[in-house]
């Protein structure tokens, strides 16, 4: 269905409605490295009813045959993001280009960069391993909305099925206006964070036991990343165990040790995420539950 070369001309008008014509994307300059290849900025002409031009991102897919893995999970990712409808704290799918190579998802803009690179840049001195760091920038009460805001993105999704499998600062887009959006669903990736494990490059720091050990990824896994998010926050963007590396991650989550309590960490904060990270996955908060918890702690900070 997503016009991909076929043999049987019967299916040759089946087409995605959310194909756009890449006749009226100017695509202008690259944002980074996304999963599957770079991601731009463009520009869309008359999309979806709005005359004129619309920011979008657009991430492509280098080759279908480099590797070969991409092209199923591309259109994994597109079937998520056509069947998602929208969400304030979700990255929105505006369409695609897959009439030919390269293609192309186009996504909306957020302008502001990840979640992790905005809580770095607000660190009063740049060292990202000393969880010491004050904010500069950033209230105790913008961090906790960030928090919120990632919890409604979350409970969306979970709302409609969908496992994240990659929930971490760097996957969170921040807008002008500061409204944290929930992005790059899927799981193979490449990168540094992304630590090598039976041929996979596996977020490992913000996988749940069962995820890393027994392969298994469900909403109450994502809950388990979301406190690690929650950590990451509180810390201004450390990388999460610090001092530690991915096998000693993997011994010390195994033998039911977890983080401790970042210094100046709220209380009521590092219970939500001790929560997050309870053994048993059914023990876990609900998505629900965090989204109501962090509106409380908001509601209390005033
Ligand atoms: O941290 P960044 O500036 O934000 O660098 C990465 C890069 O592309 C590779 O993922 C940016 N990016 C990804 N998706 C979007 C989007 N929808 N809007 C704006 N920038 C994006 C991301």
């Amino acid at each position: 269905t997503k016009n991909q070369p076929t043999t049987d001309s019967v299916y040759e008008d089946v087409k995605t409605s959310s194909e756009f014509p890449r006749s009226k994307l100017t695509v202008k300059e690259k944002l980074g490295q996304g999963r599957f290849g770079d991601v731009f900025r463009a520009e869309a002409l008359n999309m979806s009813g709005h005359p004129g031009i619309t920011i979008v991102a657009v991430k492509t897919l280098k080759s279908v045959s480099s590797p070969a893995a991409s092209l199923p999970a591309f259109f994994k990712e597109l079937d998520v993001l056509e069947m998602l409808g929208s969400h304030p704290n979700v990255v929105s799918f505006l369409g695609c280009c897959t009439d030919e190579e390269p293609f192309y998802l186009l996504l909306e803009y957020v302008s502001g960069g990840s979640l992790q690179s905005n809580l770095r840049a607000s660190r009063t001195q740049q060292t990202y391993n000393n969880l010491h760091g004050g904010s500069k920038s950033l209230s105790s009460r913008v961090l906790t909305k960030f928090a919120w805001d990632v919890a409604k993105g979350m409970n969306f999704l979970s709302s409609r099925k969908i496992i994240h499998r990659d929930l971490a600062t760097r996957n969170v887009l921040v807008a002008a206006d500061r409204t944290c959006k929930v992005s790059d669903f899927g799981i193979s990736r490449e990168g540094e964070v992304y630590e090598r494990r039976a041929n996979a490059c596996l977020p490992i720091r913000w996988m749940a036991p069962e995820s890393l050990f027994q392969r298994l990824c469900t909403v109450q896994s994502d809950v388990w990343s979301f406190g690690v998010l929650l950590w990451e926050i509180v810390t201004l963007g450390a990388t999460p165990y610090p001092g530690m590396t991915s096998r000693q991650v993997m011994g010390y989550v195994k033998h039911g040790y977890r983080m401790e309590k970042p210094p100046h960490c709220d209380d009521k904060i590092y219970k939500i995420m001790a929560a997050c990270w309870e053994e048993e996955p059914t023990d876990r908060p609900s998505f629900q539950d965090l989204e109501h918890a962090m509106e409380t702690l908001i509601e209390e900070e005033y």
